[in-house]
């Protein structure tokens, strides 16, 4: 039975995975696309008496494109392989054995396009974009968010002071680093009551909805707990570390989400192990596309300019995974982070448009005169950019963005 079919038409309830791959010496690219439709779906690595003709042609899967100079193939598999709403199954097939196969010396799935069966069997973002805006009561504005430096290190009331500092600098979102969950000089529950004490302090003294994103990340049941006194105690948001918690924690969160209501934030710690070498692995645009579906409201994809790895049009590649329209989807908010500061809020603002969730930490924690000052100059520059002017022309007239500008941009 061969799975190579170059004139087969997909349907719309096939699953379609696109990979690159390059097969081991002496292996044929139609040898190697026989291998992986097999292995990903009904077969192994020999023929099989137990596997009948009526079944195969009922499952098989179908290698309906090769495209031998880019190394790269189109598999579509009808959606009755897989179970529908189990994301962890779905990709033990499609993103499963067939990495380690010796006939491959590499591959690498590049990207997924669900069936509306399948995409519907999930939950979906609860918030999105218009979602949070309209928490934030921020119409169109980028969002600015910081992350609380130390990473960790700072006792719970300390962590809640810096975090008032940057609410009140003009910081919509604040959040907890990915590393920081319930440690002995920073407990959790102590960490969520004094820093949300200090959320409504800082929005009654600026007018504005101040968001405060605490990283829940923990064994499931722990999570779920934490996720709940979240909600006990007010909070709205909540920071998950997608990579490290799976993808079965993320569909158990977002099931128990339908109540709780939380805005999920996700934090990729972790992904560059997947998704870095461009010849293996899975892409970050096909992370995005699984956090989206199961029901993640924002998400960091990269930033082009920052610290961390990641071209324009793969970065550019997350952020429609995260927003182009997939059967009435919420698109989730993308998330720049990693390196940033006051400096590069044009660049950013000209790669990612408006709807963006822009984060500094050291960017705002490292300026010269404090935190606080330091969120005043990351909306200084958003001002700036707004009113088409310079951003070393605003600074003559704020000492803020100034002192971000020496320090960064000298
Ligand atoms: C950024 C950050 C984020 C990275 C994650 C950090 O801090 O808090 O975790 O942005 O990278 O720990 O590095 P800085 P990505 O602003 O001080 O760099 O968003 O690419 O997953
Ligand atoms: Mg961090």
């Amino acid at each position: 039975m061969s799975y190579v079919d170059l004139k087969y038409k997909p349907s719309k309830n096939d699953l379609i995975c696109s990979y690159y791959l390059e097969p081991a010496r002496d292996i044929t690219i139609e040898k190697a696309c026989e291998q992986i439709a097999g292995e990903s779906s009904i077969e192994t690595w020999t023929k099989i008496l137990t596997l009948s003709p009526k079944m195969a042609q009922r499952l098989k899967p179908h290698v309906f494109q090769i495209d031998k100079r880019k190394g790269q193939i189109k598999i579509a598999y009808t959606d009755r392989l897989f179970e529908w709403g189990n994301m962890p199954g779905i990709l033990a097939s499609v993103a499963g054995n067939i990495f380690g196969m010796k006939d491959l010396k590499n591959l690498r799935l590049l990207d997924i396009v669900f069936p509306k069966s399948i995409v519907n069997s999930f939950k979906g973002p609860k918030f999105g974009i218009g979602g949070i805006r309209k928490l934030l009561k921020v119409k169109d504005r980028a969002l600015v968010g910081t992350i609380i430096k130390p990473k960790v290190g700072l006792s719970s009331i300390e962590h809640a002071k810096v975090a008032y500092k940057a609410w009140v600098g003009g910081i919509d979102l604040v959040k907890d680093d990915e590393n920081l969950t319930s440690l002995g000089f920073n407990l959790f529950e102590k960490r969520l009551a004094r820093t949300l004490e200090l959320r409504d302090k800082a929005q009654e003294q600026t007018g504005e909805r101040k968001a405060y994103i605490i990283n829940i990340t923990a064994e499931t049941n722990k999570m779920l707990e934490r996720a709940q006194l979240v909600k006990d105690q007010g909070g709205e948001y909540a920071m998950v570390d997608v990579i490290t918690v799976g993808w079965a924690g993320l569909q158990t969160l977002r099931n128990a989400n339908e109540s709780l209501k939380l805005v999920l934030h996700g934090h990729r710690t972790g992904h560059a192990a997947i998704d870095r070498n461009p010849k293996h692995g899975i892409t970050m645009a096909v992370i995005a596309k699984l956090n989206r579906i199961i029901g993640i409201d924002e998400l960091h994809i990269g930033t082009v300019v920052g610290k961390m790895a990641g071209r324009r049009e793969e970065v550019l590649a997350n952020v429609d995974a995260l927003t182009s329209s997939m059967y009435g989807l919420r698109q989730a908010f993308p998330v720049a982070s990693g390196g940033l500061h006051p400096g590069l809020v044009p660049a950013l603002l000209r790669i990612f448009g408006n709807d963006v969730i822009l984060q500094f930490g050291g960017g705002v924690h490292g300026n010269p005169l404090g935190t606080e000052a330091g969120a005043k100059a990351v909306r200084q520059a958003i001002c700036a950019v707004e009113r088409g002017i310079l951003l070393k022309e605003c600074a003559k007239e704020h000492k803020e963005l100034k002192a971000a500008l020496d320090k960064w941009c000298a």
